[in-house]
């Protein structure tokens, strides 16, 4: 161990450990900005580019960076000396002399970390005054806004999509005041491989990456009197959307978003856990078809709009082996604009389907061509928790006084095998409950899969079904799917499933959540929440849910069939 002083409290702390650390295990606060560490998801931002944690240490000449100097025996540290708080201010008011100041109008107002930073530091003039930068903002894509006078070269989304996604779409170009962070030649985001994950949005700092905002076009929908509009919620919303009214993550809060959503005017207000256990009928029904032909496996889930556009890209000779299922929202518009349009005897053209997802990719997975039926979309609009978390404070909803309300039918009811979706691991865990008790017509006494879960980057297990030892693993983050699609391609895999999610943590750990702000704690707190409900649940298997049962009976027919190809399958492109 290394003995140190910061601000006169000594400290043992092991070889390698930087000052930043051994502060923090002080619990002295010292102020970073490109630092980033999240550990468990091995994304670890070392640029030291921004010099805010200067420190001084005795017999140093220089302030030192406390996220990359290393401590040495005897060291003295201090993080609170004028010099170092003036040099503080002093870079963030450079920071600041070439960032447009007009956080009142901006996305990330109240959630931007250089605006926290400069009110700690007491920031009230910009002293400097000079040339600004003016890039133009990148709105290309469906799903993500880049506006590069915002960034203050952290360079944090590189390296979450280079080193965790392996995406390589973002990186440093040009030199001194030109440098920029950009997809190579300068391309548009659409024309380029992003995976629109919305990761690089989830570690930004500022507002450089921000989600395309479509509130206005819900609102002109909730006030346009020809239409009906249907809103889902995704899994994972009711374990996160507390955060932005200052509750714990992991508090379970989906009755509340019922009557939230009543109060917005919604005229039907339906859960995508209801088409996640549909999913799960027809993935579960398509697995076993699988096994039992011994063909196109191991069969990959479908339900993660990142994870198909990355492998549509990374690995096109792949693209027979993901289930053809389409996501569960998907699958929610597809059968919203056709049974339940014909239920409520309403033009499937004046319906307007509205999703709430965790997940930023899901706003450009509704616009592909081929999620539609007749050339009417299945989904409408797509926002995020953080966004219909301003609808609700825009409408002047006092969320944390709301009662409990229920979800609507038919396409309300849900298991806890839907739930659980919204974690890593969760969809496979959901599919092997029912295929079980399909392939050995028993009933599953043990339906927790544990060693599915959990925020580990690759997991795997061997389930025994009657003779046939079936071989699983689960990936999140695209870094991690890569290795596994790396082990198939050479032959090297024998798994019969895999479960893929495109971001660390699977959806609760999504592009549109509320910020972590660099706690990967809060993740796993969501994905508790999702286990707690699932075990709240009467039913916990998909096909115990009477609502999916029904759907079959009258109108879809059977698993797996004509039908349901039809309006639930999809296909994959070059
Ligand atoms: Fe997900 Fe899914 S679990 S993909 O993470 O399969 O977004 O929550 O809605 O569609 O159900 C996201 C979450 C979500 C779908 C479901
Ligand atoms: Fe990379 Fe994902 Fe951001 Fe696209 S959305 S640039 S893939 S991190």
């Amino acid at each position: 161990l290394i003995n140190i002083t910061i601000n006169n409290k000594k400290i043992a702390v092991p070889k390698g450990t930087t000052i930043l650390e051994a502060a923090k295990a002080l619990n002295i606060k010292i102020p970073t900005l490109c630092h980033l560490d999240l550990h468990d998801i091995k994304m670890i931002n070392k640029v030291s580019s921004c010099r805010v944690c200067v420190v001084e240490v005795e017999g140093k000449k220089n302030l030192l960076p406390a996220c990359s100097t290393l401590v040495s025996e005897g060291m003295i540290i201090r993080t609170d000396t004028l010099r170092a708080i003036k040099a503080r201010k002093n870079i963030v008011e450079l920071l600041l002399s070439n960032h447009p100041q007009d956080c009142l109008l901006c996305e990330k107002n109240t959630n931007c970390e250089l605006q926290s930073l400069a009110a700690e530091l007491g920031i009230q003039e910009i002293k400097y005054k000079g040339q600004t930068s003016n890039h133009g903002i990148d709105k290309s894509s469906y799903s993500i806004v880049k506006n590069l006078d915002k960034c203050i070269l952290c360079r944090r989304c590189e390296t979450m999509c280079n080193e965790v996604q392996t995406v390589n779409v973002l990186s440093g170009v040009n030199r001194g005041f030109e440098t920029i962070i950009s997809p190579a030649f300068y391309n548009p985001i659409l024309e380029t491989s992003c995976t629109f994950c919305g990761q690089c949005i989830a570690v930004c700092p500022t507002a450089a990456l921000t989600e395309v905002n479509n509130i206005s076009k819900v609102w002109d929908a909730l006030n346009d009197d020809k239409k009906t509009v249907i809103v889902q919620v995704a899994p994972a919303i009711r374990v996160s959307l507390g955060e932005e009214f200052g509750m714990q993550p992991g508090e379970i809060v989906t009755g509340k978003i019922v009557s939230a959503l009543k109060i917005l005017g919604f005229d039907k207000i339906f859960d995508t856990d209801f088409a996640a256990d549909l999913t799960i009928i027809e993935e579960a029904s398509e697995l076993i078809y699988r096994i039992k032909n011994n063909t196109k496996l191991p069969m990959l889930t479908s339900c993660c709009p990142a994870w198909i556009k990355f492998f549509e890209h990374q690995f096109p000779d792949l693209l027979d082996i993901p289930s053809t299922c389409k996501s569960p929202h998907e699958m929610f518009g597809a059968i919203a604009k056709t049974y339940l349009a014909q239920k409520m005897n309403i033009d499937p053209k004046n319906m307007v389907i509205v999703s709430i997802m965790p997940c930023v990719a899901k706003k450009y997975e509704a616009t592909r061509p081929e999620l539609s039926n007749k050339n009417i979309r299945d989904v409408d609009i797509v926002i995020t928790t953080r966004e219909f978390a301003k609808m609700i404070r825009e409408a002047g909803i006092d969320f944390n006084s709301l009662k409990d309300n229920n979800f609507d039918n038919p396409l309300g009811e849900s298991t806890g095998a839907s739930v659980i979706f919204g974690t890593t691991g969760g969809v496979l865990e959901a599919a092997l409950r029912t295929a079980y008790e399909w392939i050995t017509n028993k009933p599953l006494e043990n339906i927790e899969f544990n060693k599915l879960r959990g925020i580990n980057g690759i997991k795997e297990a061997t389930i025994k079904i009657n003779n046939i030892n079936i071989n699983v693993a689960v990936a999140s983050g695209l870094g991690n799917a890569r290795k596994i699609l790396e082990d198939i391609k050479s032959g090297r895999s024998n798994y019969h499933a895999i479960e893929i999610m495109a971001c660390p943590g699977g959806c609760v750990g999504g592009g549109g959540q509320p910020y972590h702000h660099g706690n990967l704690e809060i993740i796993s707190k969501r994905a508790e929440g999702l286990y707690k409900e699932d075990r709240s649940k009467k039913l916990r298997k998909s096909h115990e849910n009477p609502y999916i049962q029904k759907l079959y009976k009258e109108f879809l027919g059977e698993p797996y069939g004509e039908k349901a190809h039809e309006i639930l399958h999809t296909h994959y492109f070059k």
